[in-house]
């Protein structure tokens, strides 16, 4: 058995897996006889495979930091973020359930149903390949619950800080061309997504979650059912061997495993769609303010948002040096028209160069020298706007019962002396 192959089962059916399999099967992948084998209790898992090294097994840097276990969730921070593109290795990982366990690019099928299509009709990823149009795009997937720990009340969740961003190059076909293909009726409102993933509880019938984006996002040239991730075949923890990707949007929305697309003639009603998961308050509410389902509003385009990746926080400056501060900038569906960092907590701001994205839907690169008055302890806080003229709050914006859309200013620390 292959190095590569244990792995794929260390990180989903290990559990299934081994069970099924012989006593000298198991002694094989282990490499040793078990013994005692005859005397371990049924469905029993041995330790070395409950022993994950979830670095090892999803090829993740060493300074990603570990949320959760069961589902897997990982979070990036800032100074591993400083690629452009950010690198396989660095991005974040946040499933809502267990990783499939037996995929097979050679048979792995996308179905297209729903009520607005014209008839269902489903493809082979060498359909998918073969009939359309293939484009790339660097697309910025945020999750909705990045920076969620900040917020108090506290929210409950996935106490993200600022690392559950990624922007990397995603090459697949158009949504749209294979919709035309399919043929959709005027009744199309909302496309849902079907994967491949497995509830926690183990319910088969039960899905861990089904998102979607609303018909006006699914036909945009940036949204895409991807196949290939910065130039190479999608990692198993970020969707493989298809995914839709839609920029700019909440990252849920971006299904991974994707083997089923439903056009609606409603709003999505798959597994957390459903208030109150991924929808904040449609008007703003006191701290801890109780909310009902029918008052909460399905997140859209994230909000503008920027990150200093370079230095890492805690950086020591040597005295009348100056200092190359730079990051990334995003606006959801919108473009960031102006970057500025403050060393004063932001009595002043200071313009930062500021790149064009490369695409839509992409961040933006900024950097800018800064020099330091005299010795001491410094922020640095970023602030990006975006093309409506709406910036970042300096402090953590409206409070909201699932602790979503955190885009207050990035702060980082700084030691000159
Ligand atoms: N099938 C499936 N797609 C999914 C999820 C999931 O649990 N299952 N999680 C979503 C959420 S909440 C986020 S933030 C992104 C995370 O993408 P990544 O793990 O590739 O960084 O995937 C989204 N797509
Ligand atoms: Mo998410």
């Amino acid at each position: 058995m292959t190095e590569d192959k244990i792995q794929s089962l260390a990180i989903t059916g290990r559990r299934r897996f081994l069970r099924n399999i012989s006593l000298s099967t198991l002694s094989a992948i282990i490499g040793a006889d078990i013994v005692f084998g005859s005397s371990m209790p049924k469905d029993y898992v041995p330790v070395v495979f409950q022993d994950d090294d979830p670095y090892k097994l999803f090829k993740k840097h060493k300074d990603l930091i570990i949320l959760n276990n069961k589902p897997w969730n990982l979070e990036s921070q800032p100074h591993i973020l400083d690629d452009k593109v950010t690198p396989a290795d660095k991005m974040f990982v946040r499933n809502n359930g267990l990783i499939p366990e037996k995929v097979d690019k050679a048979t792995w099928k996308l179905t297209v149903d729903g009520e607005a299509v014209k008839a269902i009709k489903s493809y082979s990823l060498e359909d998918l390949k073969s009939k359309f149009d293939h484009y790339t795009y660097q697309l910025t997937l945020e999750c909705g619950g990045n920076g969620r720990s900040e917020f108090y009340p506290p929210a409950s969740g996935n106490q993200w800080k600022t690392g559950a961003v990624s922007c990397a190059s995603w090459t697949g076909v158009r949504l749209r061309d294979v919709l035309e293909d399919v043929g959709i009726t005027d009744k199309a409102v909302y496309v849902g997504y079907h994967a491949a993933d497995t509830h926690l509880s183990g319910n088969p019938d039960k899905e861990p979650i089904s998102r979607g984006v609303p018909i006006y996002k699914a036909l945009q040239d940036e949204t895409l059912l991807a196949f290939s991730m910065n130039g190479e075949d999608i990692p198993l923890a970020h969707g493989f061997p298809l995914r839709l990707v839609a920029g700019g949007f909440p990252a849920s929305a971006s299904g991974k495993w994707l083997n089923r697309i439903s056009v609606r003639n409603i709003v999505h009603d798959g597994a957390k769609m459903e208030a109150p998961s991924y929808r904040v308050p449609c008007k703003p509410v006191a701290p801890g303010e109780e909310v009902a389902n029918e008052d909460m509003c399905i997140i859209e385009s994230m909000p503008v948002k920027s990150l200093i990746t370079y230095p890492k926080t805690g950086a020591m400056i040597a005295k009348g040096k100056s200092l190359e501060v730079r990051g990334h900038a995003w606006a959801g569906e919108l473009e960031v028209s102006d970057m500025k960092v403050s060393i004063d907590f932001g009595q002043t701001w200071q313009k930062c160069q500021l790149e064009k994205p490369v695409n839509r839907l992409a961040w933006q690169h900024f950097k800018t020298q800064l020099s330091f008055p005299q010795q001491g302890y410094y922020e640095v806080w970023a602030k990006a706007t975006d093309a409506n003229g709406v910036s970042q709050p300096m402090v953590v914006p409206g409070w909201n019962p699932k602790g979503y859309l955190n885009n207050a200013c990035h702060r980082i620390a700084i030691k000159v002396g």
